[in-house]
């Protein structure tokens, strides 16, 4: 990560047609996939791919606050990933503090509130510091929340869920009478966000990869073939764009 990209003072790629008062998603949730085939279509290494991946979430973060979306949850890593070759994985591992090194200071000036989604402990340690330090420097902002979910496994967060739902009955934190949708979205990584009303994934593949069971049951899918790194403004308001035609023909409020 040599140079950085400037967030907030860069011209605009083009105008948007968008009507900025009305369905704007409040929530967009992101697969950034196609990374490791970016790269290796330009015969670089794959860690290449990730890299220019980072710089995509810069340009996304952007654009997202300037539409005025509410929660954006970048979901970067599976826990299926795990299987990748070691070099790679260490590289990945990196990212986290790298990006916070150059861009926390601009995103704190910038109100955005970062949170993670799922299981930091795979990270190195001074990874894990750096992201525990963003959330808790971030904690009280009002702009954008941004949400990276990392080691990330939606049935391992519902077995989760389930454990603590049978743990608090059993303890009488909880009854059986109380324990309806509401108080299972309570015991969720996501517990306080709205679910999401938009899901993009880049790359082409359209599965969900065990991303957001739960959270995803009313939302808006959103397919591209365009690779993560490949992915811009441009793209991102074409699913806005999309996004706001269906909620027109299909009555949303
Ligand atoms: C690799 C494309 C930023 C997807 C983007 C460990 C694959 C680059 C972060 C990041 C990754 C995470 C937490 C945080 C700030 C930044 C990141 C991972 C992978 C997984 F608080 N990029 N990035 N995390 N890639």
């Amino acid at each position: 990560m040599a140079m950085k990209i400037p967030l907030f003072n860069q011209s605009q790629p083009r105008e948007s047609k968008l009507n900025q008062e009305s369905h704007i998603p409040e929530h967009i949730a992101i697969i950034m996939d196609g990374n490791g085939r970016w790269a290796g279509k330009r015969g670089m290494p794959r860690f290449a791919g990730h890299k220019e991946g980072v710089s995509t979430i810069v340009k996304i973060v952007k654009a997202a606050i300037k539409y005025k979306v509410k929660v954006l949850t970048l979901y970067a890593f599976s826990t299926e990933n795990w299987k990748r070759p070691k070099p790679e994985i260490d590289f990945i591992l990196r990212l986290p503090k790298e990006f916070l090194d150059i861009y926390l200071p601009e995103l704190i000036s910038n109100n955005v509130r970062i949170n993670v989604i799922g299981d930091m402990e795979k990270l190195p340690s001074y990874s894990r510091e750096a992201v525990q330090y963003a959330v808790d420097r971030t904690r009280d902002n009002g702009g954008l929340q941004l949400n990276f979910a990392l080691n990330y496994g939606s049935r391992h967060e519902l077995l989760n869920a389930m454990k603590k739902i049978l743990t608090d009955i059993n303890d009488d934190k909880l009854t059986w009478d109380e324990l309806d949708e509401q108080q299972v979205s309570r015991y969720l990584y996501t517990a306080g966000l709205p679910e999401p009303d938009l899901l993009i994934r880049t790359g082409g593949e359209k599965r969900l990869s065990n991303f957001l069971l739960w959270q995803l049951a009313y939302t808006e899918f959103w397919f591209t073939d365009v690779l993560w790194p490949d992915f811009s403004e441009t793209e991102f308001l074409d699913a806005l764009e999309e996004y706001r035609q269906r909620k027109r023909r299909f009555g949303g409020i």
